[in-house]
């Protein structure tokens, strides 16, 4: 995929309207043999343990009771399923690459992600998240490769883009393009920035055209 998505930091800093995304709870399932029939159009939210995965979805769709967040690594152990304006489904996955989970907790989470990745049939695309202080680390690059090798549409968001300052933030889109060799330029984003929202969805919405 290489049609020409823009980024509105881009677009002569005209802001996208700003719509509100109605979300609920669907299910969640710790096997894959668990997970709900594929239906309709469906992304899934990938990244590192405590990347800001479930953060960024309560953030995004303003709701703060949605998805269980923690400081801690390792938080949310299960697929966790979400259906956004009664149109797509959401689906909030494990983290990977926290060595201390136990090993049969790490395997089963593992087992989950890759089963779901690379079976389910109504998998539109994966919303990949990486911590933008720490692009290129080895759990991401394995993740890419695995990706790519799958054919996924990946789109890309760095988080926690509020723990640079706006010079270290604005050399970043551009490295993680590079570094992962991403058709498209990441978005950045943060839980503490409200423009972040606007600016996630003016992107995704584009993006979300072309992969369906
Ligand atoms: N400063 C800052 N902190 C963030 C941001 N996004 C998430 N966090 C913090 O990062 C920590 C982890 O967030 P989670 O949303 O639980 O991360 P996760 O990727 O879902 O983690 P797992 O479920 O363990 O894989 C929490 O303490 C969040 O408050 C952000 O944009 N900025
Ligand atoms: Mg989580």
């Amino acid at each position: 995929m290489n049609q020409k998505i823009e980024n509105s930091e881009t677009n002569n800093g005209c802001s996208p309207p700003l719509k509100h995304h109605q979300a609920e709870f669907v299910t969640s399932a710790a096997y894959y043999k668990d997970i709900p029939p594929s239906k309709g159009e469906e992304y899934a939210i990938l990244g590192r343990s405590n990347v800001g995965k479930s953060s960024f979805i309560n953030h995004v769709l303003e709701n703060r009771n949605l998805a269980r967040t923690s400081k801690k690594p390792g938080k949310t152990s299960l697929a966790n399923f979400y259906l956004i304006d009664r149109s797509m489904m959401w689906v909030d996955l494990p983290g990977y690459g926290y060595a201390k989970t136990s090993g049969s907790e790490r395997i089963r989470w593992s087992q989950l992600i890759a089963s779901y990745c690379q079976n389910r049939k109504n998998l539109c695309g994966v919303i990949w998240l990486i911590d933008i202080r720490h692009i290129g680390v080895r759990a991401d690059q394995e993740a890419c490769v695995w990706l790519r090798n799958l054919g996924l549409e990946v789109f890309p968001v760095l988080t926690k883009s509020d723990k640079l300052t706006r010079q270290q933030r604005a050399v970043k889109a551009p490295e993680a393009r590079k570094t992962f060799e991403l058709n498209l330029e990441p978005v950045l984003y943060s839980i503490h920035d409200h423009q972040s929202r606007a600016q996630f969805w003016s992107v995704f919405d584009q993006w979300r055209k072309i992969t369906h």
